[in-house]
């Protein structure tokens, strides 16, 4: 296994749309694995493989207290949305910046497991959150794009800031 390193916003492949997945081999069930593995050591409730800069549709959510409940969605699609909630999101590649997003209560996803078999889910709360921010990132899309462009510009120069201080 091992600890896969987790891309910085603003860098420009976190743009990237990520191509579905056709195979459904060992370096797939490896993929997967790295990222869990990488998702629990952040640690993080989520993380979508764009953000460890391979570009296909592969997500892990764990958001349990106590990390026995590892989801694991290939080729994730939401079929249905229901209602609206706030919550404060955080994210792997935006270290230390939480704000409140606006989305779907409820969802319904159809994706793929490890071995290409098809599932539905239903979400709500926490893990409906936790779904459209790692699909969001298959999209090439960040979730402080849904916050106002004052706060967008704040935070690239305060990573910046921090990304001078680590270097
Ligand atoms: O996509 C990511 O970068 C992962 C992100 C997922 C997420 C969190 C909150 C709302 C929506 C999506 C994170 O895991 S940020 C870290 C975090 O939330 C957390 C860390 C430790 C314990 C509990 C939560
Ligand atoms: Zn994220």
């Amino acid at each position: 296994m091992a600890l896969l390193p987790i891309l910085r916003y603003p860098d420009a492949r976190l743009k990237k749309i990520a191509s579905p997945v056709t195979q459904f081999d060992s370096a797939l069930q490896r993929l997967a694995r790295d990222m869990a593995e990488t998702m629990y050591a952040a640690p993080g409730i989520g993380l979508a493989a764009t953000q460890v800069d391979v570009h296909k549709r592969l997500i892990v959510i764990d958001t349990s207290e106590d990390k026995s409940n590892l989801q694991v969605f290939i080729n994730p699609q939401i079929i249905e949305r229901d209602g609206e909630q706030v919550c404060e999101e955080g994210c792997l590649s935006v270290p230390g910046i939480y704000d409140k997003v606006t989305r779907a209560e409820h969802v319904k996803v159809r994706a793929q497991n490890v071995n290409g078999e098809f599932f539905e889910r239903d979400a709500g709360g926490l893990l409906a959150v936790c779904i459209q921010h790692e699909i969001d990132h298959l999209d090439g899309k960040v979730f402080v794009e849904y916050l106002s462009p004052l706060k967008q510009t704040r935070i690239k120069s305060k990573l910046a800031k921090q990304a001078r201080i680590t270097a």
